[in-house]
């Protein structure tokens, strides 16, 4: 009887401990499979079609990675999280003067030309930041000063692109524009252009510098209009198109010398194509705008309204595909890239 039940018990064990290993197995199986689906899943399609990911890293590198961190076990650096690192509102106080050194004391890790990415992720996007510009060198410190640091914190792979209009004949805005867009692509891969005035400041981080499925209009609330669109098909101040919608529309035109409407026609444009506009809420669109006289030679266009009424037909003909300019000078410092260009004359 009583060795009986020692059969029975050393059975009993027997069994647990086959059990066990069974468990054991499988567990490791199971555990396998699962870090093999992980590592596929984390490799985004987009960060491999933009095929620059680093993918030789070592052996050694991956078992540290997996006993730091157990959620990470791929062998491609992640795509960077959109909010991480923003911090909502900002003072955006443009009465305080700055210098280009202060600008540069704090953003230590731009590249040549005004460049930047994050090191540690893939990018968002990439993109070429345009600006059209003449004799306003007090506002583009400003502009660089707090845009800087905002792009870093959206963790956007950028360039800022000044493009400055030589001479002193009639200021072409959206002929600027396009010349920016040629001459950023010459450079880099850019998949999405802001086009911004050089005293357009947002006040909140979360309003993204980047491009969306549809057009993107970015300054949609500042003081001069009561917070709030002037008009609803405003496009004006700050916009984002993608290389693609960019395309589709045939660029931005050229003809529109002097101040005005160059935006309402591109809004045209976008809307004989089928798009609509993308924008931010009026909270997180707030942006401030630098006061200031109007420049000289940029008079309001009187032809600006026959021009607007007949984009449908002149968009096929007038645009990227009709741009002509002469590069007169291209400057590279830490903090943008300068293009100072010859547009020719009404
Ligand atoms: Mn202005």
């Amino acid at each position: 009887m009583k060795s009986s039940i020692l059969t029975c018990i050393s059975k009993a064990s027997v069994i647990v401990v086959l059990l066990c290993t069974i468990n054991f197995v499988l567990a490791v199986m199971y555990y396998m499979s699962q870090s093999e689906g992980k590592a596929t899943f984390l490799s985004s399609p987009l960060s491999r079609a933009r095929g620059e990911v680093v993918t030789a890293i070592s052996n050694i590198t991956l078992i540290e990675n997996a006993s730091e961190s157990p959620e990470v076990r791929n062998d491609e650096v992640p795509t960077c999280l959109e909010t991480a690192l923003l911090v909502g509102p900002l003072q955006v106080n443009v009465s305080n003067p700055v210098t280009l050194e202060m600008v540069q004391k704090e953003n230590p890790e731009l590249q040549e030309g005004g460049r930047w990415k994050p090191s540690d992720c893939v990018a968002l996007q990439k993109v070429a930041i345009i600006i059209p510009f003449r004799h306003r060198d007090e506002h583009l410190k400003l502009w660089l000063y707090y845009l800087h640091p905002i792009l870093q914190r959206q963790q956007l792979d950028y360039g800022v692109y000044v493009i400055n209009q030589n001479g002193e004949t009639r200021f072409n805005r959206a002929k600027l524009l396009n010349v920016g867009f040629a001459e950023a692509l010459k450079e880099y891969d850019y998949e999405c252009f802001i086009f911004s005035d050089v005293d357009i400041i947002p006040m909140d981080d979360r309003n993204f510098y980047k491009c969306y499925s549809q057009p993107r209009h970015i300054a949609v609330s500042m003081a001069k209009w009561g917070f709030r669109l002037p008009y609803y098909q405003y496009f004006g101040g700050v916009s984002a198109l993608s290389k693609e919608q960019y395309m589709k529309i045939n660029g931005l035109p050229n003809n529109y010398w002097g101040w005005g409407g160059e935006d309402d026609d591109v809004y045209n444009r976008l809307k004989s194509k089928g798009m609509s506009l993308s924008r931010p809420n009026g909270l997180i669109g707030r942006c401030r705008m630098i006061r200031h006289n109007r420049d000289s030679h940029n008079e309001p266009n009187p032809q600006r309204f026959h021009n607007i009424a007949h984009t449908r037909k002149s968009m096929e003909s007038d645009g990227i595909n009709s741009l002509k300019y002469q590069v007169v000078r291209f400057e590279k410092n830490q903090l943008f890239t300068k293009i100072t260009v010859d547009i020719g004359r009404p």
